[in-house]
């Protein structure tokens, strides 16, 4: 069946329960916000980006608008989407015209349906567990190639369907690539000025970082070693140069600041600099004066960008409510796993607790499943982030399930409130004699059973 259909116009806005508008504002302001080597969202056509946003109504509905940088004007750019939806603006249907879109969960098939406001595309294509990256433009056509990155066990596959949302009637060209291991972050980056490559942000070992690309026209493949300083930052963006091919730019925020590290596909730095600001980060041509584009931190009252080669800053004053950039990559099921070491965290089940406060001894403590009594060599916390937080204690085992002794590692110095307050949510990784498993603990101030 084709994956094609034709709606009469735009789709009822389903409602969406108001406990959803806080996740809604969080994936729509803080998910990273990643532009391709494409002119960016450019309602006026005269070469600069306008900055863009959305609001949610009391309906839950998306209220678009732009400050058009010709006119210095905010211009309603009318209503599409609810709130919830991921935010997919950009160059969908040529390489010139931006085309407000979104992506949202279709209840009735479990599938994710694509949907840009020209009337009449909306095209089923991944599901809620994938990873959805929208804005790379893989075979240079000029138009967006929407993709998903699946899980088939512990590899990645990304299937890219190509030119997918340009309203043709043609069932589009899909490929698929095995690329990546659960764990590693996919972007994609225009390596060098020849369409965009599928790219990963890799952890090989703890404190080691690697970019790893292939070029889905010719399969070549090149690997970058980078720092432990730019990649601690993050997944990060790319930025035109002025010859098409990409910077990285990553970000990472301390003390009320984004700092902003940028490097080469090959490695090689290019700048640092801090934007004394935090919030959305975006990319797009900001500053004709300057080659390439820039990249930026949007606040409800200002956007402060800069170029990431020369690093001459500006300030561009706006005045809406959610600030969105042209393309993202979108988890909507939430926040990707975060991955110790390629250990996948599970759901807790099978006789593990968290506590925040052992019953003796004050401190938090982690019980382990019965089932894996006499394997387990050590039990350790990390930040979410993927840092070494701690070893925990051993402490002795009792309490049997039917499968065994439950035996506990204990803090002596941290409850489970003090892991909240400092580390927000935390992964405990758990080193087997053979193997490994690890959970993540979103708020680690409540009991996990
Ligand atoms: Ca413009
Ligand atoms: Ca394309
Ligand atoms: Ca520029």
């Amino acid at each position: 069946m084709s994956s094609l259909r034709r709606t009469p116009s735009r789709r009822t806005i389903s409602r969406v329960s108001r406990q959803l508008l806080a996740a809604a504002l969080l994936a729509l302001g803080l998910l990273p916000n990643i532009a391709a080597a494409l002119p960016a969202a450019d309602f006026d056509a005269d070469g600069i980006s306008d900055a863009t946003s959305v609001a949610v109504d009391e309906n839950g509905d998306l209220a678009w608008s732009c400050r058009l940088s010709s006119t210095q004007v905010e211009q309603d750019l009318g209503m599409f989407g609810a709130e919830g939806d991921g935010i997919i603006l950009g160059h969908w249907n040529d390489d010139t015209t931006p085309v407000l879109g979104v992506v949202y969960k279709n209840d009735a098939t479990d599938s994710v349906t694509w949907e840009v406001a020209d009337g009449q595309t909306a095209v089923d294509f991944g599901t809620p567990e994938d990873l959805l990256i929208a804005g790379a433009d893989f075979d240079n056509s000029g138009k967006m190639d929407p993709a998903v990155v699946s899980r088939n066990g512990a590899k990645l596959t990304w299937t890219i369907k190509y030119d997918l949302l340009s309203g043709l009637e043609t069932e589009p060209v899909a490929q698929a690539f095995a690329f990546g291991v659960v764990g590693e972050k996919p972007l994609f980056v225009n390596y060098d000025g020849t369409g965009d490559w599928l790219t990963l942000l890799s952890q090989p070992r703890l404190g080691s970082y690697a970019l790893k690309f292939l070029n889905p026209r010719t399969g070549i493949r090149r690997r970058t070693a980078i720092t432990k300083a730019v990649g601690r930052a993050g997944r990060p963006v790319p930025v035109a140069q002025a010859d098409g091919s990409d910077l990285l730019v990553f970000a990472k925020v301390a003390r009320g600041a984004t700092k902003l590290f940028t490097i080469a596909p090959n490695g090689a730095p290019m700048s640092t600099a801090s934007i004394a600001a935090v919030g959305t980060l975006v990319v797009g041509e900001y500053d004709l004066s300057q080659p390439g584009e820039e990249v930026g931190v949007a606040t409800a009252s200002a956007t402060y960008v800069l170029n990431p080669v020369t690093r001459v800053a500006l300030t561009i004053t706006r005045n809406a409510s959610v600030p969105v950039d042209e393309v993202n990559i979108i988890a909507l099921s939430g926040e990707e796993d975060s991955v110790i070491n390629g250990c996948v965290p599970e759901k807790p089940s099978g006789g593990f607790v968290w506590k925040p406060n052992s019953d003796t001894s004050y401190f938090a403590v982690a019980v382990m499943p019965g089932s894996i009594e006499g394997q387990v060599k050590k039990v350790e916390v990390f930040s979410k982030r993927g840092a070494l937080v701690k070893q925990l204690t051993y402490y002795g085992c009792g309490n049997p399930d039917s499968n065994g002794k439950r035996c506990n590692f204990k803090d002596f110095a941290l409850t489970g409130a003090d892991y909240k307050r400092k580390y927000g949510g935390i992964i405990l990784k758990v080193t087997l004699k053979r193997g490994c498993r690890s959970y993540s603990i979103p708020n680690p101030a409540v009991r996990v059973d």
